[in-house]
């Protein structure tokens, strides 16, 4: 039987490519789940020759559309194998003292809370049947501070702390967890972040060669194929042309 993969955030990004990826491999069954159905129809209509696709409209920063998202979910589709938590976003770029605190609700309810009400529904059910995996997308903003990165890159923090507080609770089981940290990519990241100014989205990757979502996704797919007994609990990664800033200091 193929595995079962849920794949947040699926209409774009880490999460559209994965969608790829997992699709090319022939042995799974795809959930696709984001706010925009339509890109999803598009996306499934090309990966369906490949797998079985499943899509449903979700936003992860709603516990009404989370719960109407696994209650809608087919019979045949209910065994989770594969969570990817690829849902999420950064919102401005403002230092604390000057952002939106909207924008820190929506990150918040978005990268913290809808990892957790999905790993919440779904890994009983994972430690029930002693198999699943899941793949949550931090960032390696949650490992180096950047300016202007404060609740974003506090997102990211505690992505990664709940993926390991999960492998100590998870230990005498067979799920595993992995958390993957990408650096610098190319996607609509940016976009997001500056709220639609091309430019400025742009002008970031400009004369550089960022990650691409594949590159991220094939990660991801090697992780999930690895033997059963084989967990890996953290991946962080850059591009090439990326590298930590040093401290900061002022002279005032
Ligand atoms: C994306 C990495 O450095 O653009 O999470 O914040 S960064």
């Amino acid at each position: 039987m193929d595995n079962i993969v849920l794949i947040t955030g699926a209409s774009s990004g880490f999460g559209e490519e994965c969608a790829r990826v997992f699709a090319k491999q022939g042995s799974y069954r795809l959930i696709l789940a984001s706010r925009r159905l339509d890109l999803l129809d598009k996306l499934a209509s090309e990966l369906r020759p490949m797998c079985d696709v499943h899509i449903s409209e979700l936003d992860v920063s709603s516990t009404t559309s989370v719960d109407k998202f696994l209650t809608d979910l087919p019979e045949k589709y209910r065994d989770i194998d594969i969570f990817i938590n690829s849902a999420g976003l950064a919102l401005g770029l403002d230092p604390t003292q000057n952002s939106n605190f909207e924008d820190w609700n929506v990150m918040i309810q978005t990268n913290v809370m809808g990892m957790l009400r999905l790993t919440h529904a779904i890994l009983p059910r994972m430690v029930e049947r002693n198999k699943g995996h899941i793949v949550s997308l931090g960032s390696t903003a949650g490992n180096w501070p950047y300016p202007g990165g404060n609740v974003y890159g506090a997102t990211k923090s505690f992505i990664q702390s709940f993926a390991r507080g999960l492998k100590s609770d998870l230990l005498g089981t067979n799920v595993r967890i992995t958390n993957i940290d990408p650096g610098l990519s190319k996607t609509n990241f940016s976009l997001t972040r500056f709220k639609g100014d091309a430019v400025r989205a742009d002008s970031l990757y400009e004369n550089k060669k960022p990650l691409l979502a594949e590159d991220v996704a094939s990660i991801i797919c090697w992780v999930c194929s690895l033997p059963s007994h084989v967990n890996i609990n953290n991946i962080e990664v850059m591009p090439v042309c990326q590298a930590f800033a040093g401290l900061s200091v002022s002279s005032s």
